[in-house]
């Protein structure tokens, strides 16, 4: 029903707003514990009575409004959404989720207390309804902000019905001493049930800062909204020459923070998304979204929708279009993360610049600065500095446009518009034009990116894992396009059922690809000591599309990111006496927890085993990930001789 769609909308804008995390209940460390509840309204059930008023109200204001356009149009353009009312900022669907550094950057490290309860509802979040999983009734879930070494406590209830269970995964922490919270249902725990009630607690390491996110690992919940973000910020530190402590936005100039969580989006549920690609008739060809959300709104064009697939759609009118607020006279932190199921995107601010600073958790980068970045796939993240320092335009709008990157998408969806394009309302007065912006770049390649500062690695690792990868459709598997990993497509372990983290090795079924990793800690904390061991990880994609894979527990240095211009771009370092690609980098390798490994070609990591765990890797496109392109490593523990 539109009333219902229209309330939906509403609902996911008012829980996006620039209110201190819902229900939050912290505990403070220090001179005992303190407790305080911070609590804002939720979307609440009620009494009809109430409902009939309250739409009665709403539709007197909504009258009055539109008669006041009549006399004052310029109403509908109004720059300055900081004097604009909450319930204007709902109808128009504000898109800005700001982060709150300062509550953060200043203080010693913590506990933080969050109760979440997981429900589903129908909702229509780009105007086509669909069935949507809420944490605390909003889409996308609640933001976590914290600093590094603080220790996160999160009561989660399952409210969902028929059964269904879920678990949730904190992307990019390196979830040191505490594996069995990492979430990855099959390799670290079970579902937590319908019904049920799960305590994750873990503490984000020392080392930790930057932009997270979390979402369910369980089946293909987090193609239908199970996710949300996850930022670490930075303590500031004292540097030689500053009278006070250096927090990231003195360091990198900005003045507030951002998040924004874009990806692509499917109007079916992601179980029958996935049920079309797991069938022969597929060929292997992914599935193609329809539409894209930024943080769990969009704007569906009705008209698009194809006749074999019905949606129940109402059409967002152009002044309701989701749109962002900026003050042109400030510089903002974008943290971008890429939630989608299967497409990388390219971010366009014609009007401004972003700089790019880090990338996936954390990692500094070679700064580079673009109109454009691009591509960002399927579980990374790059942080930008967003300036508007050179748009010589009075006009109090702008937009940003996000474009799909089609490398994925063989089968045509002609339900899909592959580029979006969102209204920006600019506040503040028009800053000066800079001549050097005209020079600007139009688009910065973010494979391209490397280390802000020289890294030192070992010149050789101790052990090397060699890896193929490919989607094989083979006849006595029904010609059904399953994910591989060399020869093993991954199933979760059956016979004994159980996570892995709870089975000795040797009771592993056949689906489980898991080397193993010797671990022994040292004292030498060099970062070229030779325990604990440097690993080589080479992943050499023998598919026609790309794959980003993350590694749970780990981040690693990409020393190498190759993609061969005709045939197999594959190396096998014992029978290749050079990597195709040339020399690794040694020196300025970007570190990252999910890497895109390009078609036909291989990426050579290397990282230190020195965080013992089952971790997973897999690709981080859904389809594929759901289709068994997963395996594990196991650092320490048991071996397959029963040692240690
Ligand atoms: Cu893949």
């Amino acid at each position: 029903m539109p009333t219902d769609q229209l309330r939906n909308r509403r609902s996911f804008s008012q829980l996006q707003d620039d209110d201190v995390e819902s229900n939050e209940k912290q505990s403070f460390e220090g001179d005992g514990f303190q407790e305080q509840q911070v609590k804002r309204s939720t979307v609440r059930r009620l009494p009809l009575w109430i409902s009939v008023i309250g739409l009665i109200t709403f539709c007197a204001v909504l009258g009055l409004y539109f008669s006041q356009l009549v006399f004052f149009p310029e109403l509908l353009f109004s720059g300055n959404s900081e004097s604009s009312g909450k319930t204007e900022q709902a109808s128009r669907g504000q898109l800005n989720i700001s982060l709150h550094p300062e509550l953060h950057t200043d203080r010693p490290a913590k506990a933080i207390h969050h109760q979440w309860r997981v429900s589903s509802e129908i909702l229509s979040p780009d105007g086509v309804s669909k069935r949507i999983y809420l944490v605390n009734d909003a889409f996308p879930g609640p933001t976590i902000e914290a600093r590094c070494g603080d220790t996160l406590i999160i009561d989660v209830e399952n409210a969902l019905d028929n059964d269904e269970g879920f678990a949730l995964h904190w992307h990019g922490l390196s979830m040191r001493n505490a594996n069995d919270m990492d979430g990855a249902v099959g390799f670290t725990q079970d579902p937590i049930p319908a019904g049920g009630k799960f305590t994750y607690q873990f503490r984000i390491g020392e080392e930790q800062y930057g932009t997270f996110w979390w979402h369910a690992h369980h089946q293909e919940q987090r193609g239908d909204g199970m996710y949300g973000a996850l930022i670490v910020h930075r303590p500031a530190e004292t540097v030689q020459g500053h009278a006070v402590a250096v927090s990231d936005a003195v360091k990198y100039g900005y003045d507030e923070e951002r998040v924004l969580m874009i990806g692509d989006w499917y109007h079916r549920p992601a179980e029958e998304v996935l049920g079309w690609y797991l069938q022969a008739a597929s060929f292997g060809n992914e599935p193609v979204p329809d539409s894209l959300l930024i943080n769990g709104l969009g704007a569906y064009n009705c008209s698009m929708a194809v006749r074999a697939r019905p949606v129940d759609c109402m059409q967002i009118e152009e002044d309701m279009l989701p749109n962002l607020n900026f003050d042109r006279t400030k510089k903002y932190r974008l943290r971008l993360v890429d939630v989608g199921s299967l497409a990388g995107f390219t971010i366009d601010f014609p009007d401004a610049e972003l700089t790019v600073i880090e990338v996936d958790g954390g990692n500094p980068v070679q700064q580079e600065t673009a109109r454009s970045v691009g591509i960002l796939h399927p579980g990374q993240r790059v942080d930008a500095i967003l300036s508007w320092k050179g748009l010589s335009s009075p006009s109090p709008r702008s937009h940003i446009t996000i474009t799909l990157d089609d490398e994925n998408f063989n089968f045509p969806n002609p339900a899909l518009t592959e580029v979006h394009s969102f209204p920006i309302n600019l506040s503040g007065p028009v800053p000066p034009v800079s001549s050097s912006h005209t020079k600007i770049p139009a688009h910065f390649d973010l494979s391209n990116v490397t280390s802000a500062t020289p890294i030192t690695i070992p010149f050789q690792a101790s052990q090397t894992i060699l890896l193929y990868s490919t989607v094989k459709k083979l006849a006595h598997l029904s010609n059904i396009p399953y994910g591989f990993f060399n020869h093993t497509t991954y199933l979760p372990q059956s016979t004994p059922p159980g996570p892995l983290i709870s089975l000795p090795r040797s009771s592993w079924d056949s689906h489980q690809f898991v080397p193993y990793i010797p671990y022994s800690p040292s004292t030498n904390t060099s970062p070229t000591s030779s325990e604990p061991l440097w690993i080589d990880l080479i992943i050499n994609n023998l598919d026609d599309g790309p794959h980003p894979f993350h590694l749970h527990g780990y981040s690693f240095y990409v020393l190498q990111n190759y993609a061969s211009g005709w045939g197999w771009g594959s190396y096998n370092p014992f029978e290749d006496a050079e990597p195709p690609g040339g020399p690794l980098d040694l020196t300025r390798a970007v570190r990252r927890d999910t890497v895109v490994v390009p078609m036909r070609g291989y990426a050579v990591l290397r990282f230190r085993a020195d965080n013992p765990g089952i971790w997973m890797l897999h690709c981080h496109m859904l389809w594929h990930q759901a289709g068994g392109m997963v395996m594990g490593l196991q650092v320490g523990g048991q071996g397959d001789d029963g040692g240690v």
